[in-house]
């Protein structure tokens, strides 16, 4: 049976889902669209038949029309979401971050444990992206000896008026947070933040561009190049280090074109386009786990926690400097 998703928020990225929902991914469709703007619920419920709005999940999950959740609100509202969809005992696909504090984090892993098995995967979708995929290929092989650096960069033309410096780190570090460690097989054990000369196109309440440096318990060092106010695109490129050479992802691809003294090639304007097949991929996978009943197929809660505590360090750094630590904890057996 197809399986019915409320998607929760039908902003930018909500209404990105709904369409791939609706158009790209097979095995579901969007049943209910939970959105208290209703101009916006009604625009979105427009571009997906069948689809009904309501205010509150629980609201719909009353009208017994969902299978499945989707959350795509902005971070600091997935906690009062996430909460409802696990006493109902549905499966969670959830945008990143988990939460924004590793306190919340820990409330939600404490509901969702009261269940039978992991119920929710974090919305991480580098991990589903081909170029990340065969960049851990290469690490896991050895085919280039150890991984020694990730040299990152991380580049938004611009960001919208909701954007707050702290978002620098819990926004969008947040994204390597989850991936350097995958990449390297090893969790992050400190972060520092430098600041450079500062962008005079930022916007003024924002202090960046920042470089993140960012260590790994196996010793790799990865370091991120975080401007949010570059103008000409969106990039998302990573130059990992080994012992016998040197790998690239991210970078920009198809027609390459000479004229008038210049070559030029497109690159993206936003990460809807930049990570479109990845997002596929990542929502169809996960529906045939939910399918499947195994519910998560890629990073569970405990990694979105993990990242949350890399994230608080994060912020941290970049209002106080210094190198934060970040103390081990151990993986529970639930998430194993
Ligand atoms: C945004 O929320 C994302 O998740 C993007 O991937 C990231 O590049 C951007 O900086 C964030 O604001």
């Amino acid at each position: 049976n197809d399986v019915r998703v409320a998607v929760v928020g039908a902003g930018m990225m909500g209404a990105d889902h709904i369409s791939r929902l609706t158009h790209r991914v097979s095995g579901a469709f969007v049943s209910a669209i939970v959105e208290p703007d209703a101009a916006r619920a009604d625009a979105a419920a427009a571009k997906a038949p069948g689809a009904q709005t309501f205010a509150s999940l629980e609201q719909a999950i009353s009208a017994d029309i969902v299978d499945a959740v989707l959350i795509a609100t902005p971070g600091q509202f997935h906690e009062p979401v996430i909460l409802p969809a696990l006493e109902a005992n549905l499966p969670i696909l959830c945008e990143k971050p988990l939460t924004q504090e590793p306190e919340s984090s820990r409330r939600v892993l404490e509901a969702e444990q009261k269940l039978d098995k992991p119920h929710i995967q974090v919305g991480f979708m580098r991990r589903f992206d081909r170029e990340y995929e065969q960049l851990r290929e290469l690490v896991t092989s050895n085919d280039a000896g150890e991984l020694v650096m990730l040299r990152c960069v991380h580049r938004n033309p611009s960001v919208p008026d909701a954007y707050h410096q702290n978002m620098l780190i819990t926004d969008s570090v947040v994204h390597e947070f989850d991936v350097a460690p995958w990449l390297a097989g090893s969790d992050v054990t400190s972060v520092e933040v430098k600041h450079p000369r500062r962008n005079s196109l930022a916007p003024e309440r924002l202090k960046e561009p920042i470089l993140v440096i960012i260590e790994l318990a196996n010793g790799v060092l990865v370091d991120v190049e975080m401007n949010v106010s570059i103008q000409f695109g969106y990039q998302v490129a990573t130059e990992a280090v080994f012992e016998k050479g040197t790998a690239r992802i991210g970078q920009p691809s198809g027609l390459e074109r000479w004229q008038d003294g210049r070559v030029f090639q497109r690159e993206h304007a936003d990460f809807t386009t930049r990570f479109a097949d990845a997002y596929d991929t990542e929502v169809q996978r996960w529906v045939r786990a939910v399918q499947n009943g195994t519910n998560v197929d890629g990073p569970n809660a405990w990694d979105g926690y993990k990242v949350a505590l890399a994230c608080e360090a994060g912020v941290t750094a970049l209002n106080e400097g210094g190198i934060v630590q970040i103390p081990h904890e151990e993986r529970p057996a639930f998430y194993a």
